[in-house]
């Protein structure tokens, strides 16, 4: 494993010393934002982790080598760089043949931060249940490595690009817990509400953390997604996302994207209907998350 993996020293002796560690994706960088904001962005989330007592670690494959901890000159290459290539589960043994640049996705980030013993994961919104995945069986790699890697990720749930109620039954059917950090309620990445319920309500991240433990002590497989609702302030008005979001889908399907690119066609679509307000609403959120992810891991790593 040595030989594929490289773990930032800092990362290394945070993890040797049992610290709370906090891993971070890196498709969210690549094709998630515009250059330079997307830098700006990892490189804010990685401070408020250290301001909440953590240590990130960005994730990403870089010349064919697994990096957990990037530099802020890494980062930034992979910030502005055409042509990096979304990395999920199936794409790594040929990403590492071919000493590719890789930005890993929820599933890849997920496999890598397990490799070096990292248990909790911030991110933006998790892949999940396409729409129409009844005929095109678009069903995110994302949801299959939460129910077999053991890491906790905290994210603002899922767009409704995707079927959010299919995403909840397939994580019920794979032992998924969803919970909900101080909602009751699913949030749908822009909004705080989808019209679902999460599994159970918590509101202290040290019930998350035993929660975690408990279940990784009884060898229960499988992470857990920790779904922290936009804060109110930034939250989208819910007319203006529904329908940027009906136009992309029929925009996808007109077109016929298709595979992974359906994902980033998707998010892509709906940032240019909606402007610059869904940006920022994606940015203030995925702070939000880095900050619980933050709490969170200092939690696990105390008991
Ligand atoms: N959803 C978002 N923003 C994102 C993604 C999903 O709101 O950036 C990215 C994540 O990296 C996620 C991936 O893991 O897309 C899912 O892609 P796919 O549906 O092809 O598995
Ligand atoms: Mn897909």
């Amino acid at each position: 494993m040595k030989a594929y993996l490289e773990i930032h020293p800092e990362v290394e002796a945070a993890l040797k010393q049992g610290k709370a560690v906090v891993a971070l994706e890196s498709t969210i960088i690549s094709h998630g934002m515009p250059y330079p904001r997307n830098v700006e962005t990892a490189l804010n989330v990685e401070k408020i982790i250290r301001e909440h007592g953590a240590v990130p670690a960005t994730i990403a494959i870089l010349g064919g080598v697994l990096k957990v901890g990037l530099t802020a000159d890494e980062i930034e290459y992979l910030g502005k760089t055409p042509g990096v290539i979304k990395t999920s589960r199936r794409d790594i043994p040929l990403m590492i043949a071919n000493k590719s640049d890789g930005a890993t996705t929820v599933a890849s980030t997920m496999i890598l931060a397990a490799l070096a013993g990292i248990k909790v994961f911030a991110t933006g919104g998790i892949g999940g249940v396409h729409r129409g995945a009844e005929e095109t069986f678009d069903i995110s790699a994302d949801l299959q490595e939460l129910a077999q890697t053991d890491v906790a990720v905290v994210c603002a749930g899922a767009k409704s690009i995707l079927d959010i109620g299919l995403t909840l039954e397939y994580l019920e059917t794979h032992g998924v817990p969803v919970l909900g950090y101080q909602t009751a309620d699913m949030p749908a990445f822009y909004t705080r509400k989808s019209g679902f319920a999460v599994d159970a309500r918590v509101d202290d991240v040290q019930v998350l953390a035993k929660a975690l433990k408990a279940k990784w002590d009884l060898g229960l497989k499988g992470g857990m997604v920790i779904a922290n609702p936009i804060p109110e302030k930034y939250e989208m008005d819910y007319d203006t996302i529904t329908a940027a979001i009906e136009q992309a889908v029929k925009e996808a399907e007109a077109q016929n994207i298709k595979g992974k690119e359906s994902t980033p066609f998707l998010l892509a679509k709906v940032k240019a209907l909606t402007g610059g307000e869904s940006l920022e609403s994606n940015i203030e959120l995925v702070y939000n998350n880095a900050k619980v992810a933050a709490q969170l891991a200092v939690a696990y790593a105390g008991l």
